[in-house]
């Protein structure tokens, strides 16, 4: 049995979306809502079964991953967040590259020699890693205007990925691969009138929109605070108004919280553009945080937490 596990964002998806076009191969999809990392803990791998894992955290999932390898399976692991300590072991081939600039789409597409980079370029804006997509982009001579279409399709993709349940999302992971396995190439998607790419691009408009008069609740010359009501439409646009507001202030940290149901919030954190750094660390001081240096987010934020939220993320930048 072959099974591919992979993140719902734009960096998961397209990281599988490349090992699948360079060679197709039947498996089970396991996958989920951005936030959803602890996933290889759904497979239960037999010896001689194929695994691949795609974009998250091999620290969140190295219970699960000790499993896999035990049972005889063989683990091709691909990922860029905190990874602890690598388990030695024959059967696992792990690519993992904490760099602030790399991703796992790029970590995969240098694995298949830039077979389909121009994906791989997507799933870079996609993480909002503007200047070595950029830069990526001009080794392959793109326009740029192909540069702006690129960067608006990986920040739909990434967007789409946002939600506290798949229910909250447009497409669910596995469906949105699968329309985008159809194109070897993203230019050819989105020159096409009725694709996907102008679903996610009225769907993501709409969303932000509404996002203009979000609450701030804390800022200062380091870092800004804002909230979002408890709504499907403030779970999806989270994430990618905080690349947003990074792009607007390079130089501020930004969290944007998102009220729960009950009570407390969701939090997801930027690290400055000017300076990648950090946010890991932040978080890392919730019970629920996780993430990268750059960006990282904690699942379950009290409203008794939330003084110490601002105190621990304002001294850190300041
Ligand atoms: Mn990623």
């Amino acid at each position: 049995m072959n099974y591919d596990v992979f993140n719902g964002d734009a960096d998961g998806i397209i990281a599988l979306l490349q090992l699948q076009l360079a060679n197709p191969t039947e498996s089970k999809k396991i996958t989920g809502v951005k936030r959803d990392i602890q996933l290889l803990q759904q497979v239960e791998a037999t010896a001689g079964d194929v695994v691949r894992v795609l974009d998250i955290s091999m620290e969140k999932n190295k219970e699960a991953l000790i499993q896999c390898l035990e049972a005889g399976a063989k683990v091709f692991y691909a990922d860029h967040h905190r990874a602890g300590d690598i388990p030695e072991h024959a059967n696992l081939d792990a690519h993992i590259d904490l760099d602030a600039n790399t991703c796992t789409s790029l970590i995969v597409s240098d694995l298949l020699n830039h077979q389909f980079h121009l994906w791989a370029i997507t799933a870079a804006y996609g993480d909002n890693m503007i200047a070595k997509a950029d830069q990526e982009a001009d080794k392959l001579g793109l326009t740029e205007e192909q540069k702006a279409k690129l960067r608006a399709l990986g920040i739909y993709i990434n967007y789409n990925g946002y939600g506290s349940s798949v229910e909250d999302l447009h497409f669910a992971p596995e469906k949105l691969f699968e329309l985008l396995l159809n194109y070897p190439s993203p230019l050819t998607l989105i020159e096409e009138v009725d694709s996907v790419f102008y679903q996610l691009e009225s769907a993501y408009q709409s969303d932000m929109d509404k996002a203009q008069s979000a609450d701030v609740l804390f800022e200062n010359d380091a870092v800004k605070v804002i909230c979002l009501e408890n709504a499907a439409w403030s779970r999806r646009i989270s994430g990618v108004l905080g690349n947003e507001l990074a792009n607007q202030s390079p130089d501020k940290a930004h969290a944007v919280l998102t009220h729960h149901k009950e009570s407390g919030y969701t939090v997801s954190i930027r690290a400055p553009l000017n300076n990648k750094q950090g946010a890991d660390k932040v978080v890392t001081q919730f019970a629920t945080g996780g993430g990268r240096a750059a960006a990282a987010g904690i699942n379950q934020l009290s409203e008794s937490e939330l003084t110490r939220f601002y105190q621990v993320f304002g001294d850190y930048y300041s």
